[in-house]
């Protein structure tokens, strides 16, 4: 049977089913924490010795703003502690300014391409292991174990059984990958036979850093230093936001690989000062300072996931990276994985009983793969607009303007509760054919 949706915050009975969540980055941590407000048992298995996070920034849309009140008001409590928005005065509603990077089809280096707007929140960005540690705040401790990777999920009778690395195993009656881009549990749920198991180099690359914002501003001035900007050129872009409350500068510099292709093992190392400005020579002023000021820049090759035919096999689910994982050139993965969060939890609350929980799965992939998938299509071509390689708008200011100003509507206006009502009815129906 399927219990209303109920108010979690009366979810005083635990329900008779435990899910183990493989994983404890943001979207395995934001489902712990609404699965607890659902009165969900879960137990928590993180292949890293302690949570961690990297030392950058990351940016929420609304629409994961209004995620975080939803899986639990104290996530949203936590994040705005942290929070940091644009600093400059009537720069307050801006989500970012896009600028020429450098001397390019759209413009001298400095010009000013297009401005788009935020609504409310849209300004909002974070230092990552700040959040991180609000939402590891919301956990209890002995629902969680480190130093567990996942490496098989064995379909039981009415139950998994999770396989780890060091050999040990646990049971659950359902398991929830939330492992990332390098996920064991996709392959679980697709096969490894499956291409779309595999994650694909995207073509482009990033370098990282933070600045200490008095020294960026010494050298950008204070509207340039304190305001979200994206730097456009030829096959690159760099954006900088403030975090920490404004003490800090978050770097990103994009940049296309010659040959499209990745071989080397590692995605994420420390490189050169000098490599990284060998990739932006031919760039502006404003752009060759803040490289300049970059202290120990680090290289991320960027990975996404082809499109899943499904999220689910079973008793097995994935959520975030590990499902749609996407490049950053939309700012909004993370923010995907906290809607999946507040949906996965809320559909598990209103199950009554273990033998739902696929139909569960079945409604949160229905209901959730389509807008995920197309983040991760329009996010990549987001990156080729950035990078001036999208033909027909490389070299049109008034094209990349129009396109800038329709590309994040989509992402921010989501009715979340409009998809747990859609989802619902979807578990309704399936449970009534039972
Ligand atoms: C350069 C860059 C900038 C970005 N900027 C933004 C942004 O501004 N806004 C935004 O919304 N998103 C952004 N993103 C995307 C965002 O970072 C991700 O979507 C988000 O962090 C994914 O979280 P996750 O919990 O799904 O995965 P992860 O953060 O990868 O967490 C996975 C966790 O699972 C653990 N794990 C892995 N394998 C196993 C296993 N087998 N068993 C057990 N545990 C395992 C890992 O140790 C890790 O703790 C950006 C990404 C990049 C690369
Ligand atoms: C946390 O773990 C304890 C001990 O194993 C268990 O009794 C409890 O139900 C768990 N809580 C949740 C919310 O899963
Ligand atoms: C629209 C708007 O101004 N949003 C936020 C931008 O950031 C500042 C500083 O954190 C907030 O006060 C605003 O609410």
């Amino acid at each position: 049977m399927i219990a209303p949706a109920s108010a979690p915050d009366r979810a005083t009975r635990q329900k008779p089913f435990t899910i183990a969540i493989c994983g404890g980055g943001i979207a395995g941590l934001a489902l712990a924490i609404g699965l607890l407000r659902h009165g969900v048992p879960f137990h928590l298995y993180e292949s890293a010795h302690a949570f961690a996070e990297v030392g950058a920034g990351v940016g929420f849309g609304p629409n994961a703003l209004r995620a975080m009140s939803l899986i639990d008001p104290r996530v949203r409590e936590g994040y705005s502690k942290r929070a940091t928005g644009n600093a400059h005065g009537d720069k307050r509603r801006v989500y970012f300014d896009f600028l020429a990077g450098m001397d390019c089809g759209v413009g001298k280096a400095g010009k000013k391409v297009a401005t788009v707007w935020a609504g409310d929140v849209g300004n909002s960005t974070v230092h990552r292991a700040q959040f991180l540690d609000e939402l590891v705040a919301l956990v209890p401790g002995e629902n969680v174990t480190f130093g567990k990777r996942v490496v098989e999920v064995e379909e039981l009778e009415g139950r998994v059984r999770l396989h780890f690395a060091d050999g040990g195993t646990a049971e659950a009656s359902a398991a929830v990958g939330c492992d990332g881009v390098k996920s064991k549990l996709r392959h679980v749920v697709l096969g490894s036979d499956d291409g779309a198991a595999h994650p694909t180099f995207t073509g482009k690359y990033a370098y990282r850093g933070l600045i200490p914002m008095e020294k960026a501003v010494d050298l950008l001035g204070d509207e340039l230093a304190r305001n979200s900007i994206m730097w456009l050129g030829n096959h690159g872009h760099v954006l900088t936001f403030p975090i920490e409350q404004g003490a800090t500068m978050n770097v990103v510099a994009i940049h296309t690989k010659r040959d499209g292709t990745w071989h080397d093992e590692r995605w994420v190392f420390p490189v050169d000062r000098a490599q990284m400005q060998a990739d932006f020579y031919a760039w502006g002023d404003s752009v060759s300072k803040i490289l300049s000021l970059m202290q120990h820049p680090d290289l991320w090759a960027l990975f996404d996931y082809p499109p899943a035919p499904t999220y689910c096999r079973g008793r097995t689910c994935l959520t975030g990276d590990a499902a749609h994982a996407s490049t950053p050139h939309q700012g909004a993965g993370a923010g995907m994985a906290l809607e999946d969060a507040f949906l996965l939890s809320s559909l598990l609350g209103a199950v009554r009983e273990s033998s739902e929980i696929e139909s569960a799965f079945c409604a949160f992939d229905k209901v959730r793969r389509p807008r995920t998938q197309r983040l991760v299509r329009t996010s990549r071509e987001a990156g080729e607009l950035y990078d001036l390689e999208a033909v027909g708008v490389r070299d049109d200011r008034g094209r990349l303007e129009a396109d800038l100003g329709s590309r994040f509507g989509w992402i921010w206006e989501e009715s979340l509760e409009g998809e747990l009502v859609e989802a619902l009815g979807l578990l309704g129906g399936r449970a009534r054919l039972v």
